[in-house]
């Protein structure tokens, strides 16, 4: 004890309480850092929890969904179209809509209605920023008219009323205040000289730099080691202390635990765009934004218009990795997706692409894409006319060691173009992309992330607009999803109110998309092949998003739009290169492919709006389809009636365009079929001998015979029904012509028309009248 206090004293007792104090102190300090690691640890569990609670709630909805046969309130998808070249559909002419149109096209006639495979509707609530495309100087005029155009979030009102357009997009939204930039004044800044400034600025920092100068080769050398640079740079941080693995563990962005190497399955959407700080600010179209074209370059812009059916003269000047901004909904950059998600194969096909929009539509996704998950970029070109799509991109393509070009020896057509594409791919999920877009920040990762927790899930970007004209970046509505329309006419509509109501929906919700536009999306390449790919009977352009989509649907999968997944597409009104065969035809014959595919007794409604010429085999060909058939049964896919009604059941659709009795009005009785022939009864519903269909082929139908008027004469018959025969077939419209109620011969040459004789009681052919009520006929019920 002595001895113990006599250490204590005098400089002994300094020691001890020195050494007490930092045992003490240390013990603080472990139990702060346990307290801290736990916090960090909760946190990331806390978001993991969440995320794949959210994923349960969401994949349980989908089930539920399925389940209950997805019970989607019923929409009224008020679409009204303007066919190309004639009038609006709906005689309001409320709606605004726009139809493809080919150079060779015929003007449609009145009962002739034809709109393309992906002719587009749109509803009312659309503005279009495709627009007069034929005509290169209204350019100047539009891009002024909208200088004061307001704001952020606005929507862009520019006329719609166009007859020739191939595409429409969704309603668009300009992004910001466009502080415009005069086409002229930066011209001058952007020309060669200040290029090669730039580049020679710009240094490491930047990954895939180069020049802004159209159809000129940047500098292979310098770039494809900034490229490897970069990518390695990447990798390195992404695999934060080192092995280098196919699907490296990622870190989460920085501020964000940046010191933890992240163990768990999940991460935060890597925000990677390599345009963060665009080289030139002042660039032209920099950060997406309009430009206005001198007034004196209008005939420049015209003149250049048609190499690709939009201001190709303002694309060239503006730089290929040009930034834009980020359209996200504000959720998005926090979700958290899978650290092994699987690698993808982007594919391009393209055929005559503008130089510019091809360049940027490939760096879009090398600057915005994570390395790891780009295994490579595949470049299909369908056989192109133009000189620098040769040599000229075999050179500057050298330089990103990702990127391959696979020449096809004649024309294929972007359906068979995608099919080689895919028949070379390398990567676990396909991603189709049309030539002349802009993938935005984070635009990979969801897709890819859906594909992951289900291989059936078939992801699309939200497809946002690039002005044709001053190509500008706009962002669309939310909500919107791909529909089709009779005669499967493709189109966009907003998902009911009611529906995002009771599903608890936020704008960054995966949206169920009964058709997919076509042109952008991720499949899971095996289930791609084992759903048969595309049908390659189709040809050149179109039809194929129909194709696909219920072929996904009806075979197990499903079409989601991914609001967090955002890429802009320049929407142009007409294609710009050639058909090989008429391109009317072309569109007919694939539709038509489709609907004898995967409509089963629907297609009658196929044929029926606009299309009963098709049924004439020997003026159309629409090939065999021994395989196509054989594959659905293989695959065991669902009916067409299952699709309506479980992906589609706010489309109204009825096999029959009338039914009921047959009343005629003169004669104030019903018509009625005994043993073969027709009389006249006292109406009575309970008769099913009464009973008639008005069918989609326009035939007066019972159960399998059919009315046909006989020969020249003025007699009828009844016959077998024949889909392909004409002389069965009756116009009849129930009102709003003169001759209403009437059936008249479709096949005879002068209007004759089905007539109930006084005396008799018998059936006639006459020379139509339009106020004989004995040439009157009303069914009990009408649905079309
Ligand atoms: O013969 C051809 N060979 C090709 O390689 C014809 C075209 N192509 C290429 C072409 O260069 C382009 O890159 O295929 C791509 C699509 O052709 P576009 O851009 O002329 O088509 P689009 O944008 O007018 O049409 C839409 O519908 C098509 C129907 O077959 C395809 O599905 C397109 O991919 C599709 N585009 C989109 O979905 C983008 C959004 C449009 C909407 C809505
Ligand atoms: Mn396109």
């Amino acid at each position: 004890m002595m001895k113990v206090r006599r250490y204590l004293r005098g400089s002994g007792r300094v020691l001890a309480f020195v050494f007490v104090a930092s045992v003490i102190w240390l013990l603080f300090d472990m139990a702060a850092l346990r307290l801290s690691m736990n916090d960090a640890n909760s946190q990331l569990l806390k978001e993991r929890v969440i995320r794949e609670r959210e994923m349960l709630k969401q994949q349980s909805r989908v089930t539920q969904l399925v389940n209950l046969g997805f019970k989607h309130p019923v929409q009224r998808v008020d679409l009204a179209a303007t066919h190309a070249g004639g009038g609006a559909l709906n005689p309001a002419g409320k709606l605004a809509s726009v139809y493809r149109r080919g150079g060779r096209q015929r003007p449609p006639m009145l009962e002739d209605r034809k709109p393309q495979g992906n002719d587009i509707l749109a509803s009312d609530r659309f503005r279009s920023v495709a627009s007069k495309h034929n005509d290169g100087g209204a350019l100047h005029n539009s891009v002024t008219q909208k200088q004061g155009a307001p704001a952020h979030k606005k929507a862009v009102n520019l006329d719609l009323n166009i007859a020739n357009g191939t595409q429409v997009p969704p309603s668009v939204q300009k992004i910001k205040p466009t502080h415009k930039i005069r086409a002229d004044r930066a011209r001058d800044s952007v020309g060669n000289e200040k290029v090669k400034d730039d580049l020679a600025k710009a240094g490491t920092k930047q990954a895939h730099l180069v020049k802004t100068t159209p159809r000129q080769p940047a500098n292979k050398d310098v770039n494809r080691k900034e490229v490897k640079e970069e990518e390695k740079r990447v990798r390195t941080k992404d695999l934060d202390g080192g092995e280098e693995t196919a699907k490296p563990a990622v870190r989460l962005q920085a501020g964000e635990n940046s010191t933890a190497l992240r163990k768990q399955s999940v991460h935060k959407v890597l925000s990677l765009d390599m345009t963060h700080s665009p080289r030139d600010v002042n660039a032209l179209g920099q950060f997406g934004q309009a430009v206005i074209v001198n007034g004196d370059k209008d005939a420049e812009v015209r003149r250049r218009w048609n190499e690709g059916h939009f201001n190709v003269y303002l694309s060239d000047q503006i730089p290929v990795d040009r930034a834009i901004p980020d359209t996200r909904p504000d959720t998005c950059a926090q979700n958290l997706v899978h650290d092994n998600l699987p690698s993808t194969s982007v594919i391009f096909c393209f055929v005559d692409e503008v130089w510019s929009t091809l360049l940027r539509s490939v760096h879009s996704v090398l600057n915005r894409s994570p390395p790891h998950l780009l295994k490579e970029i595949i470049l299909v070109d369908d056989f192109s006319t133009r000189d620098y799509l040769k040599g000229q991109l075999d050179e500057y393509m050298a330089q990103f060691p990702k990127v391959r070009i696979i020449r096809l020896k004649e024309r294929q057509g972007l359906i068979r173009a995608r099919l080689a594409g895919a028949a070379v791919a390398k990567g676990d999920v396909l991603t189709f992309l049309d030539s002349h877009i802009e993938c935005n920040v984070g635009w990979l990762e969801p897709l890819l992330e859906r594909v992951y927790l289900d291989r059936k899930k078939v992801p699309c970007p939200v497809i946002e607009v690039i002005s044709d004209k001053d190509m500008s970046y706009m962002l669309v509505d939310n909500f919107q999803r791909g529909i089709f329309k009779w005669p499967l006419v493709f189109g966009w509509s907003a998902v009911p109110d009611e529906y995002i109501k009771k599903n608890n929906m936020t704008i960054s919700d995966p949206i169920r998309c009964p058709v997919m536009a076509g042109g952008l999306f991720s499949i899971d390449k095996k289930y791609f092949f084992e759903l048969g790919a595309y049908d390659p009977g189709l040809d050149v352009w179109g039809g194929e998003n129909m194709e696909i989509s219920f072929k996904i649907w009806m075979c197990g999968g499903e079409i989601e739009i991914i609001p967090c997944s955002r890429v802009g597409h320049i929407f142009r009104g007409q294609n710009p290169y050639k058909f090989p065969k008429d391109r009317q035809k072309t569109v007919e014959r694939n539709l038509a492919r489709v609907a004898e595919v995967w409509l089963d007794e629907y297609k009658d409604l196929f044929y029926g709006h606009g299309y009963l010429h098709l049924l004439d085999k020997k003026a159309t060909d629409i090939g065999n389809l021994t395989e196509q058939i054989e594959l659905r049964k293989k695959l065991k896919c669902k009916s067409f009636k299952w699709y309506l009604d479980n992906v589609y059941p706010d489309m109204k659709v009825s096999l029959v365009k009338a039914e009921g009795l047959v009343f005629n009005r003169g004669l104030r009785k019903c018509l009625a079929l005994q043993k073969d022939s027709l009389s006249f009864e006292t109406c009575d519903l309970s008769e099913q001998s009464q009973h008639f269909n008005f069918t989609w082929m326009k035939q007066i139908r019972q159960r399998d015979l059919c009315v046909a008027p006989q020969g020249k004469g003025s007699g009828f018959t009844l016959q077998l029904c024949d889909n392909t025969e004409p002389k069965l077939r009756w116009f009849y419209k129930s009102s709003s012509s003169a001759l209403a109620e009437h059936f008249i011969a479709d096949f005879a040459s002068q209007h004759m028309c089905l007539e109930a004789e006084r005396q008799s009681g018998s059936l006639r052919l006459n020379p139509c009248e339009p106020s004989n009520t004995f040439q009157k006929w009303q069914f009990t019920r009408y649905h079309a």
